[in-house]
Protein backbone atom coordinates (compact mmCIF):
# COMPACT_ATOMS: atom_id res chain seq x y z
CA UNK A 1 0.00 0.00 0.00
CA UNK A 2 1.24 3.85 -0.68
CA UNK A 3 -0.29 6.56 0.97
CA UNK A 4 -0.93 9.54 -1.67
CA UNK A 5 -0.44 13.55 -1.31
CA UNK A 6 -3.67 14.20 -1.48
CA UNK A 7 -5.00 11.53 1.12
CA UNK A 8 -2.24 13.40 3.45
CA UNK A 9 -3.22 16.86 2.45
CA UNK A 10 -7.19 16.20 3.37
CA UNK A 11 -6.29 14.68 6.78
CA UNK A 12 -4.47 17.95 7.03
CA UNK A 13 -7.84 20.14 6.16
CA UNK A 14 -9.34 18.49 8.96
CA UNK A 15 -6.85 19.08 11.59
CA UNK A 16 -7.11 21.44 14.30
CA UNK A 17 -4.69 24.82 13.92
CA UNK A 18 -4.45 26.20 17.10
CA UNK A 19 -1.02 25.55 17.07
CA UNK A 20 -0.41 28.59 14.74
CA UNK A 21 -1.11 30.73 17.87
CA UNK A 22 1.18 28.83 19.84
CA UNK A 23 4.31 29.69 17.32
CA UNK A 24 2.91 33.11 17.53
CA UNK A 25 4.19 32.73 21.30
CA UNK A 26 7.06 31.31 20.58
CA UNK A 27 8.23 33.68 17.86
CA UNK A 28 7.47 36.44 20.32
CA UNK A 29 9.72 34.87 23.13
CA UNK A 30 12.72 33.68 21.61
CA UNK A 31 12.84 36.69 18.46
CA UNK A 32 13.85 38.61 21.59
CA UNK A 33 16.68 36.51 21.57
CA UNK A 34 17.80 36.74 18.64
CA UNK A 35 16.54 33.03 17.99
CA UNK A 36 14.33 32.72 14.83
CA UNK A 37 11.62 30.60 14.95
CA UNK A 38 11.37 30.25 11.32
CA UNK A 39 14.92 28.84 10.93
CA UNK A 40 14.32 26.10 13.25
CA UNK A 41 10.70 24.82 11.17
CA UNK A 42 13.18 25.08 8.14
CA UNK A 43 15.81 23.31 9.58
CA UNK A 44 13.50 20.61 10.95
CA UNK A 45 11.62 20.27 7.97
CA UNK A 46 15.10 19.51 5.92
CA UNK A 47 16.13 16.58 8.88
CA UNK A 48 15.70 13.01 7.97
CA UNK A 49 17.07 10.47 9.75
CA UNK A 50 17.77 6.38 7.82
CA UNK A 51 15.13 3.79 8.92
CA UNK A 52 16.97 0.30 9.79
CA UNK A 53 15.44 -2.23 7.89
CA UNK A 54 15.40 -4.59 10.42
CA UNK A 55 12.95 -2.26 12.47
CA UNK A 56 9.91 -3.09 10.69
CA UNK A 57 9.12 -6.06 11.85
CA UNK A 58 8.71 -7.00 15.90
CA UNK A 59 11.84 -7.09 16.99
CA UNK A 60 12.24 -10.19 19.99
CA UNK A 61 14.23 -11.68 23.16
CA UNK A 62 16.14 -14.81 23.61
CA UNK A 63 12.51 -15.47 25.22
CA UNK A 64 10.20 -15.40 22.70
CA UNK A 65 8.85 -13.21 19.51
CA UNK A 66 5.59 -11.76 19.19
CA UNK A 67 4.17 -10.89 15.41
CA UNK A 68 2.43 -8.21 14.65
CA UNK A 69 1.03 -9.27 11.36
CA UNK A 70 1.36 -7.60 7.91
CA UNK A 71 4.84 -7.46 8.57
CA UNK A 72 7.05 -7.29 5.16
CA UNK A 73 8.93 -10.38 4.38
CA UNK A 74 10.87 -9.00 1.32
CA UNK A 75 13.19 -6.00 1.33
CA UNK A 76 10.50 -4.69 -1.57
CA UNK A 77 8.09 -4.64 1.35
CA UNK A 78 10.13 -3.04 3.72
CA UNK A 79 10.81 0.02 1.45
CA UNK A 80 6.71 0.19 1.28
CA UNK A 81 6.62 0.49 4.76
CA UNK A 82 9.17 3.15 4.78
CA UNK A 83 6.97 4.97 1.86
CA UNK A 84 4.45 5.13 4.23
CA UNK A 85 6.39 6.29 7.35
CA UNK A 86 8.14 8.86 4.85
CA UNK A 87 4.97 10.40 3.43
CA UNK A 88 3.66 10.83 6.95
CA UNK A 89 6.99 12.50 8.07
CA UNK A 90 8.94 13.87 5.80
CA UNK A 91 11.69 12.64 7.73
CA UNK A 92 12.20 9.26 7.13
CA UNK A 93 13.78 10.01 3.64
CA UNK A 94 16.65 7.19 3.75
CA UNK A 95 16.45 3.39 4.61
CA UNK A 96 20.11 1.65 6.34
CA UNK A 97 20.23 -1.53 5.33
CA UNK A 98 21.79 -5.03 6.70
CA UNK A 99 23.39 -7.37 4.78
CA UNK A 100 22.74 -10.67 4.26
CA UNK A 101 19.35 -9.52 5.95
CA UNK A 102 18.57 -7.55 2.72
CA UNK A 103 20.68 -8.66 -0.11
CA UNK A 104 18.47 -7.29 -2.47
CA UNK A 105 17.84 -10.11 -5.73
CA UNK A 106 17.06 -7.50 -8.44
CA UNK A 107 19.35 -4.33 -7.60
CA UNK A 108 17.19 -2.09 -10.47
CA UNK A 109 14.30 -3.41 -8.86
CA UNK A 110 15.37 -2.16 -5.56
CA UNK A 111 16.66 0.90 -7.05
CA UNK A 112 13.43 1.74 -9.07
CA UNK A 113 10.97 0.84 -5.81
CA UNK A 114 13.03 3.15 -3.82
CA UNK A 115 13.36 5.62 -6.02
CA UNK A 116 9.21 5.44 -6.18
CA UNK A 117 9.14 6.63 -2.41
CA UNK A 118 11.92 8.95 -2.71
CA UNK A 119 13.72 6.57 -0.21
CA UNK A 120 18.14 7.04 -0.38
CA UNK A 121 20.31 4.50 0.87
CA UNK A 122 22.11 5.19 3.90
CA UNK A 123 24.99 3.27 5.71
CA UNK A 124 25.10 -0.41 5.02
CA UNK A 125 25.24 -2.76 7.49
CA UNK A 126 27.88 -5.50 7.39
CA UNK A 127 26.81 -8.66 9.28
CA UNK A 128 29.70 -11.05 11.14
CA UNK A 129 27.85 -11.61 14.19
CA UNK A 130 25.85 -14.52 12.81
CA UNK A 131 27.08 -17.59 10.59
CA UNK A 132 24.98 -17.91 7.58
CA UNK A 133 24.57 -21.72 6.28
CA UNK A 134 26.57 -21.01 3.15
CA UNK A 135 29.83 -19.82 5.08
CA UNK A 136 32.74 -21.99 5.47
CA UNK A 137 34.34 -20.33 8.73
CA UNK A 138 32.24 -20.17 11.62
CA UNK A 139 32.18 -16.72 13.84
CA UNK A 140 31.52 -18.56 17.12
CA UNK A 141 34.52 -16.79 18.51
CA UNK A 142 34.72 -14.11 16.85
CA UNK A 143 35.23 -12.16 13.13
CA UNK A 144 37.95 -9.85 12.65
CA UNK A 145 39.58 -9.79 15.18
CA UNK A 146 39.35 -13.77 15.23
CA UNK A 147 43.03 -16.14 15.97
CA UNK A 148 41.90 -18.40 12.93
CA UNK A 149 43.08 -15.98 9.84
CA UNK A 150 39.98 -18.48 7.29
CA UNK A 151 37.53 -16.85 10.13
CA UNK A 152 38.85 -13.13 9.50
CA UNK A 153 39.77 -12.97 5.88
CA UNK A 154 36.51 -14.62 5.58
CA UNK A 155 34.80 -11.29 7.29
CA UNK A 156 37.01 -8.84 5.51
CA UNK A 157 35.49 -10.41 2.24
CA UNK A 158 31.61 -10.10 3.87
CA UNK A 159 33.08 -6.54 4.74
CA UNK A 160 34.62 -6.03 0.77
CA UNK A 161 31.02 -7.12 -0.60
CA UNK A 162 28.30 -4.87 1.43
CA UNK A 163 30.83 -2.29 -0.22
CA UNK A 164 30.43 -3.71 -3.41
CA UNK A 165 26.12 -3.93 -2.90
CA UNK A 166 26.14 -0.56 -1.40
CA UNK A 167 28.27 0.92 -4.50
CA UNK A 168 25.27 -0.43 -7.00
CA UNK A 169 22.46 1.18 -4.83
CA UNK A 170 24.03 4.60 -3.97
CA UNK A 171 25.12 4.41 -0.63
CA UNK A 172 27.85 6.39 0.33
CA UNK A 173 28.90 4.30 3.79
CA UNK A 174 29.94 1.21 5.74
CA UNK A 175 28.91 0.60 8.88
CA UNK A 176 30.66 -1.82 11.29
CA UNK A 177 29.74 -3.19 14.37
CA UNK A 178 31.14 -6.54 15.61
CA UNK A 179 30.37 -9.07 18.44
CA UNK A 180 33.73 -10.05 19.22
CA UNK A 181 35.16 -10.54 22.61
CA UNK A 182 35.09 -13.08 24.86
CA UNK A 183 32.24 -14.45 27.59
CA UNK A 184 35.47 -15.48 29.85
CA UNK A 185 38.81 -14.33 31.33
CA UNK A 186 41.76 -16.11 29.64
CA UNK A 187 39.92 -17.10 26.45
CA UNK A 188 41.35 -14.27 24.44
CA UNK A 189 44.61 -12.64 24.50
CA UNK A 190 43.33 -8.37 24.82
CA UNK A 191 46.66 -7.27 22.55
CA UNK A 192 46.57 -9.76 19.90
CA UNK A 193 42.06 -9.29 19.54
CA UNK A 194 43.00 -5.76 19.45
CA UNK A 195 45.64 -5.87 16.67
CA UNK A 196 43.69 -8.38 14.30
CA UNK A 197 40.78 -6.12 14.31
CA UNK A 198 42.65 -3.21 13.39
CA UNK A 199 44.63 -5.09 10.93
CA UNK A 200 40.97 -6.53 9.24
CA UNK A 201 40.00 -3.18 9.55
CA UNK A 202 42.35 -1.76 7.51
CA UNK A 203 42.17 -3.94 4.94
CA UNK A 204 38.05 -3.47 5.06
CA UNK A 205 39.01 0.43 4.40
CA UNK A 206 41.41 -0.19 2.09
CA UNK A 207 38.54 -1.12 -0.65
CA UNK A 208 36.40 1.76 0.40
CA UNK A 209 35.52 4.33 -2.16
CA UNK A 210 36.74 8.02 -2.27
CA UNK A 211 33.96 9.38 -1.35
CA UNK A 212 32.42 6.56 1.13
CA UNK A 213 33.14 6.94 4.68
CA UNK A 214 33.32 3.71 7.30
CA UNK A 215 31.55 4.35 11.09
CA UNK A 216 32.87 2.08 13.32
CA UNK A 217 30.60 1.10 15.78
CA UNK A 218 31.36 0.35 19.72
CA UNK A 219 29.50 -1.58 22.89
CA UNK A 220 30.78 -2.83 25.81
CA UNK A 221 28.84 -5.86 25.90
CA UNK A 222 26.61 -8.41 24.57
CA UNK A 223 26.27 -11.37 22.89
CA UNK A 224 30.01 -11.16 24.66
CA UNK A 225 29.84 -10.85 28.49
CA UNK A 226 32.94 -10.47 29.68
CA UNK A 227 35.05 -8.66 27.00
CA UNK A 228 34.11 -6.92 24.05
CA UNK A 229 36.66 -6.37 21.58
CA UNK A 230 35.64 -2.49 20.42
CA UNK A 231 34.00 -1.85 23.93
CA UNK A 232 33.83 2.04 24.02
CA UNK A 233 34.35 5.25 21.88
CA UNK A 234 38.35 5.14 22.41
CA UNK A 235 38.90 1.90 21.14
CA UNK A 236 36.71 3.05 18.09
CA UNK A 237 37.92 5.98 17.84
CA UNK A 238 41.92 4.68 17.86
CA UNK A 239 40.99 2.35 15.14
CA UNK A 240 39.28 5.23 13.31
CA UNK A 241 42.48 7.34 13.68
CA UNK A 242 44.50 4.12 12.47
CA UNK A 243 42.51 3.51 9.29
CA UNK A 244 42.26 6.98 7.81
CA UNK A 245 40.67 10.04 7.42
CA UNK A 246 36.88 8.13 6.08
CA UNK A 247 36.86 6.02 9.08
CA UNK A 248 35.18 7.56 11.97
CA UNK A 249 33.23 6.59 15.43
CA UNK A 250 29.77 5.57 15.46
CA UNK A 251 27.97 6.04 18.25
CA UNK A 252 24.69 3.93 19.50
CA UNK A 253 23.05 5.64 22.28
CA UNK A 254 22.35 2.24 23.58
CA UNK A 255 25.89 1.01 23.90
CA UNK A 256 27.10 2.36 27.19
CA UNK A 257 27.08 1.60 30.64
CA UNK A 258 24.71 3.06 33.00
CA UNK A 259 25.16 6.75 33.38
CA UNK A 260 27.97 7.30 30.71
CA UNK A 261 28.07 11.03 29.61
CA UNK A 262 26.59 10.59 26.11
CA UNK A 263 27.02 14.06 25.38
CA UNK A 264 31.12 14.47 26.88
CA UNK A 265 31.43 12.06 23.69
CA UNK A 266 29.95 13.40 21.20
CA UNK A 267 31.01 16.86 22.02
CA UNK A 268 34.60 15.17 22.52
CA UNK A 269 34.36 13.56 18.87
CA UNK A 270 32.90 16.12 17.22
CA UNK A 271 35.65 18.90 18.28
CA UNK A 272 37.97 15.91 16.67
CA UNK A 273 36.10 15.81 13.86
CA UNK A 274 35.34 12.12 13.88
CA UNK A 275 31.76 11.86 14.76
CA UNK A 276 30.48 9.86 11.81
CA UNK A 277 27.23 8.61 12.77
CA UNK A 278 24.40 8.25 15.69
CA UNK A 279 22.07 5.44 16.42
CA UNK A 280 18.86 6.54 17.71
CA UNK A 281 16.93 4.61 20.66
CA UNK A 282 16.58 4.80 24.67
CA UNK A 283 17.28 2.58 27.45
CA UNK A 284 16.71 1.74 30.65
CA UNK A 285 19.21 -0.74 31.96
CA UNK A 286 21.52 -1.90 28.61
CA UNK A 287 20.90 -2.11 24.97
CA UNK A 288 17.33 -2.04 25.36
CA UNK A 289 16.51 -0.67 21.70
CA UNK A 290 13.48 1.09 22.92
CA UNK A 291 11.51 3.92 21.31
CA UNK A 292 13.66 7.22 21.43
CA UNK A 293 13.23 9.25 24.17
CA UNK A 294 10.69 7.09 25.78
CA UNK A 295 12.68 6.63 29.24
CA UNK A 296 16.04 9.63 29.24
CA UNK A 297 13.90 12.30 27.46
CA UNK A 298 16.10 15.37 29.01
CA UNK A 299 19.91 13.17 28.22
CA UNK A 300 18.66 13.23 24.71
CA UNK A 301 18.22 16.53 24.79
CA UNK A 302 21.56 16.81 26.46
CA UNK A 303 22.76 15.09 23.34
CA UNK A 304 21.02 17.20 21.04
CA UNK A 305 22.57 20.18 22.41
CA UNK A 306 26.06 19.36 21.80
CA UNK A 307 24.86 17.99 18.64
CA UNK A 308 23.84 21.44 17.45
CA UNK A 309 26.68 23.36 18.92
CA UNK A 310 29.19 20.68 16.91
CA UNK A 311 27.21 21.53 13.53
CA UNK A 312 27.23 25.21 14.27
CA UNK A 313 31.36 25.14 15.42
CA UNK A 314 32.97 22.58 14.35
CA UNK A 315 33.34 22.73 10.40
CA UNK A 316 36.16 19.76 10.96
CA UNK A 317 33.58 17.41 11.37
CA UNK A 318 31.63 16.11 8.63
CA UNK A 319 27.77 16.03 8.40
CA UNK A 320 26.15 13.12 10.35
CA UNK A 321 24.72 10.02 9.30
CA UNK A 322 21.39 9.90 11.65
CA UNK A 323 19.80 6.76 12.29
CA UNK A 324 17.28 4.71 14.28
CA UNK A 325 18.28 1.53 16.05
CA UNK A 326 15.07 0.26 17.72
CA UNK A 327 12.97 -2.70 17.44
CA UNK A 328 10.65 -4.59 19.91
CA UNK A 329 8.03 -6.90 20.59
CA UNK A 330 4.74 -5.10 21.80
CA UNK A 331 4.03 -2.23 20.03
CA UNK A 332 2.92 -1.59 16.14
CA UNK A 333 6.78 -0.81 14.85
CA UNK A 334 5.33 2.00 12.39
CA UNK A 335 3.86 3.51 15.21
CA UNK A 336 7.10 2.58 17.50
CA UNK A 337 9.23 4.29 14.44
CA UNK A 338 6.80 7.56 14.44
CA UNK A 339 7.43 8.20 18.30
CA UNK A 340 11.02 8.10 17.94
CA UNK A 341 10.99 10.44 14.70
CA UNK A 342 8.68 12.75 16.94
CA UNK A 343 10.92 12.27 19.56
CA UNK A 344 14.43 13.23 17.77
CA UNK A 345 12.60 16.46 16.15
CA UNK A 346 11.40 17.50 19.40
CA UNK A 347 14.67 16.82 20.94
CA UNK A 348 16.65 18.94 18.12
CA UNK A 349 14.25 22.10 18.04
CA UNK A 350 14.64 22.05 21.85
CA UNK A 351 18.40 22.41 21.08
CA UNK A 352 17.99 24.70 18.34
CA UNK A 353 16.09 27.03 21.14
CA UNK A 354 18.99 27.16 23.54
CA UNK A 355 20.16 31.05 23.96
CA UNK A 356 23.85 30.10 22.96
CA UNK A 357 25.07 33.76 22.94
CA UNK A 358 23.82 33.95 26.98
CA UNK A 359 24.93 30.34 27.86
CA UNK A 360 28.78 31.53 26.65
CA UNK A 361 28.35 34.49 28.93
CA UNK A 362 26.92 32.66 31.47
CA UNK A 363 30.10 30.51 31.46
CA UNK A 364 32.51 33.42 30.88
CA UNK A 365 30.81 34.09 34.50
CA UNK A 366 30.66 31.05 35.97
CA UNK A 367 27.11 31.63 36.85
CA UNK A 368 26.08 28.06 37.70
CA UNK A 369 22.71 28.80 38.23
CA UNK A 370 21.99 30.71 34.99
CA UNK A 371 23.65 28.27 32.83
CA UNK A 372 21.37 25.51 33.82
CA UNK A 373 18.20 28.04 33.65
CA UNK A 374 19.24 28.62 30.22
CA UNK A 375 19.10 24.79 28.75
CA UNK A 376 16.09 23.79 30.97
CA UNK A 377 14.14 26.98 29.80
CA UNK A 378 15.01 25.21 26.02
CA UNK A 379 14.31 21.64 27.35
CA UNK A 380 11.11 22.61 29.35
CA UNK A 381 9.38 24.57 26.05
CA UNK A 382 6.79 22.53 23.80
CA UNK A 383 7.91 22.53 20.41
CA UNK A 384 5.33 20.34 19.09
CA UNK A 385 4.17 23.39 17.51
CA UNK A 386 6.92 24.02 15.40
CA UNK A 387 7.18 20.31 14.09
CA UNK A 388 3.59 20.69 12.99
CA UNK A 389 4.48 23.59 11.02
CA UNK A 390 7.29 21.70 9.38
CA UNK A 391 5.44 18.91 8.73
CA UNK A 392 2.56 21.24 7.23
CA UNK A 393 5.61 23.13 4.82
CA UNK A 394 6.70 19.79 3.51
CA UNK A 395 3.26 17.97 3.19
CA UNK A 396 3.85 15.36 5.80
CA UNK A 397 1.01 14.68 7.91
CA UNK A 398 0.16 17.82 10.47
CA UNK A 399 -0.50 14.82 13.05
CA UNK A 400 1.30 11.67 11.91
CA UNK A 401 0.44 8.99 14.11
CA UNK A 402 -3.36 10.25 14.13
CA UNK A 403 -2.97 10.15 10.48
CA UNK A 404 -1.66 6.56 10.36
CA UNK A 405 -4.64 5.74 12.69
CA UNK A 406 -7.15 7.11 10.51
CA UNK A 407 -5.68 5.31 7.20
CA UNK A 408 -5.65 2.30 9.43
CA UNK A 409 -2.62 1.60 7.68
CA UNK A 410 -1.85 -1.38 9.92
CA UNK A 411 -4.91 -3.02 9.08
CA UNK A 412 -4.72 -2.47 5.13
CA UNK A 413 -1.07 -4.32 5.41
CA UNK A 414 -2.49 -7.19 7.73
CA UNK A 415 -4.84 -7.89 4.58
CA UNK A 416 -2.20 -7.48 2.11
CA UNK A 417 0.39 -9.65 3.69
CA UNK A 418 -1.59 -11.78 6.43
CA UNK A 419 -1.06 -12.05 10.19
CA UNK A 420 2.59 -14.99 10.13
CA UNK A 421 4.42 -12.69 7.63
CA UNK A 422 7.81 -12.21 9.09
CA UNK A 423 10.53 -9.79 8.43
CA UNK A 424 14.00 -11.12 8.28
CA UNK A 425 16.29 -9.04 10.67
CA UNK A 426 16.60 -9.81 14.62
C1 LIG B 1 24.23 -4.07 17.85
C2 LIG B 1 23.50 -3.12 16.92
C3 LIG B 1 24.27 -2.90 15.64
C4 LIG B 1 23.63 -3.92 14.74
C5 LIG B 1 22.18 -3.78 15.14
C6 LIG B 1 21.26 -4.86 14.67
O1 LIG B 1 23.63 -4.11 19.11
O2 LIG B 1 23.23 -1.92 17.57
O3 LIG B 1 24.05 -1.60 15.14
O4 LIG B 1 23.87 -3.72 13.39
O5 LIG B 1 22.25 -3.69 16.55
MN1 LIG C 1 23.41 0.02 16.57
MN1 LIG D 1 22.63 -2.21 19.62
Amino acid sequence: MKLTTNQIFDFNKHEDDSYESEIDYLNNKFSKKGISVDEIIKKLGSFNVAIPSWALGAGGTRFGRFSYGGEPSSLEQKLDDIGILNSLTKTAGAVSLHIPWDIPSDVNAIKEKAESHRILFDAMNSNTFQDQPHLEHTYKFGSLNSVHKNAREQAVEHNKEVIRIGKELGSKSLTVWLADGANFPGQLNFQTALQNTEDSLKKIYSDLPEDWRMFIEYKPYEPNFYSTTIQDWGTSFMLANACGEKAMTLVDLGHHLPNTNIEQIVATLMLKGKLGGFHFNDSKYGDDDLTVGSIKPYSLFLIFNELVYGMENNSQNPDLAWMIDASHNTKDPLEDLIQSLEAILIAYAQALLVDRKALYEAQQESDVVKCQELLQDAYRTDVRSLLKAARKETNAAINPLEAYRSFKVRKQLIEERGTSSRASGL
